[in-house]
């Protein structure tokens, strides 16, 4: 088996006063951070689709960077990436993966003959784990949204066929999961939404995806599946209305088909940007309903309506995650999956490393910084002081049940006007705090 990256050893920890520029100066993996070591605690993973996929392609041009793994066989080159991406990771620590079916093994004729091919690599993709079981499966997906017979959704196609076809590739999917010891099966709705409700019967759709969902756990859990499901949310795009917009309206999905015991959330950052919410915000609704599961670590430029899945390199963002994860106790059967392509004119095989280092050391950062504020406790001190008046009094009668409206508005009558039991929201003098806290490290 070939090297494919000769020319670059294994990325070492140099500490942040280094400028090598194919070492980490914030991640240095075995270092306790927060009660455990920063792999643990951070649990990157390498995306096939764009790392292994993804050639630079967009709609006003081809692919920029040679994705080949230099076989034009796509048997052999699919074993050729299997091959390229272990020693990607392992050249940068990278412990996990993450893959849609066809990034591992493309279609071939029919359905049979695609999972024929599709089984030999995962078959080969085990025997590289039992040679290096330091490399896991975070989750895998089934890529149902790019074929033409996708062209009006999946499981929420108008076509029964389409539904039956999509089921079948999603238990092969399952299958591989399962086989590869992975933890997590990820459903992110590629076409799951609508262009225009003049064409849609909307009920039914949303019963059928709940349906595909159902049939989904049932199997794998028969199969002997114990991970997590997860659901990610999405806005637009590729649809214009997607069915799985935001972290609260997947919530109010699953409950209403009673799916919420089964799922969890896959947050990724670009995502929320395009709903118009912050990073935090999607992870805080998520920890908030017990539904956090797992990250698609990347960024969106706020000056662009799409998505554009950057490396992440805002520090700031990075941090408010961490401080998100580790207040929902940390990773369990999740990580950060780095949902994220090099831009179309960092072409050459280093900037592969060039930016995985960027987004591994942003969240390195992210993760030293949210133990701090932690530490610190400035902040979380301030929020629970601010809602002190929950503890006594009348709010805690409120909570505790023994107060209803009668007796509220006795209380509001005797009290009079409650302007004076408010305080400031220091807003400014928080973000000072953070930023204090930020750079001081
Ligand atoms: C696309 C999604 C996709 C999911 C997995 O926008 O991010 O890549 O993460 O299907
Ligand atoms: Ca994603
Ligand atoms: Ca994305």
């Amino acid at each position: 088996m070939s090297e494919f990256f000769s020319n670059i050893g294994k990325i070492p920890y140099e500490g942040k006063n280094s400028t090598n520029p194919l070492a980490f100066k914030y991640y240095n993996p075995d270092e306790v951070i927060g009660g455990k070591t920063m792999k643990e605690q951070l649990k990157f993973a390498l995306s096939w689709w764009h790392t292994m996929g993804g050639d630079g392609t967009d709609m006003f041009g081809c692919g920029t960077t040679d994705k080949t793994w230099g076989e034009s066989d796509p048997q052999a080159r699919a074993k050729a990436k299997v091959d390229a991406a272990f020693e990607i990771m392992d050249k940068l620590s990278i412990d996990y993966f993450c893959f849609h079916d066809r990034d591992l093994s493309p279609e071939y004729g029919s359905l049979a003959e695609t999972n024929a091919e599709f089984d030999k690599i995962v078959d080969y993709i085990a025997e590289k784990m039992a040679a290096d079981p330091s490399k896991k499966l975070l989750w895998g997906t089934a890529k149902c949204f790019d074929h033409p017979r996708f062209m009006h959704g999946a499981g929420t196609s108008p076509s029964a066929d389409v539904f039956a076809y999509t089921a079948a590739q999603i238990k092969k999917a399952i299958d591989a999961t399962v086989k590869l010891g992975g933890n997590g099966y990820v459903f992110w709705g590629g076409r799951e939404g609508y262009e225009t409700l003049l064409n849609t019967n909307m009920g039914l759709e949303l019963d059928n995806m709940a349906r595909l969902m159902k049939m989904a756990v049932e199997y794998a859990r028969s199969i002997g599946y114990t991970g997590d499901f997860y659901i990610e949310p999405k806005p637009k795009e590729p649809t214009k209305h997607q069915y799985d917009f935001d972290t609260a309206t997947v919530l109010g999905f699953l409950r209403k088909y009673g799916l919420d015991k089964d799922f969890k959330m896959n947050i990724e950052a670009n995502h929320a940007t395009l709903a118009q919410h912050t990073f935090q915000h999607e992870l805080r609704v998520a920890r908030e309903n017990g539904a956090f599961g797992s990250i698609d670590a990347n960024q969106g430029d706020t000056l662009l309506g799409w998505d554009t899945d950057q490396f992440p390199t805002n520090v700031y963002e990075a941090a408010l995650c961490m401080y998100e994860v580790l207040k929902a106790g940390g990773f369990t059967n999740g990580g950060l999956n780095f949902d994220s392509k090099a831009r179309r004119g960092s072409f050459t095989p280093e900037d592969i490393f060039h930016s995985y280092i960027a987004g591994m050391d942003t969240f390195a950062l992210g993760l030293r910084i949210a133990d701090k504020l932690i530490t610190d406790g400035r902040i979380d001190k301030f929020v629970e002081e601010r809602y002190a008046s929950w503890t006594t009094g009348i709010g805690k009668d409120i909570i505790d049940g023994k107060v209803g409206f009668a007796e509220l508005e006795k209380y509001a009558l005797e009290k009079g006007e409650v302007t004076d039991s408010l305080s400031s929201g220091r807003q400014e003098m928080l973000e000072a705090v953070l930023n204090n806290v930020m750079f001081n490290l």
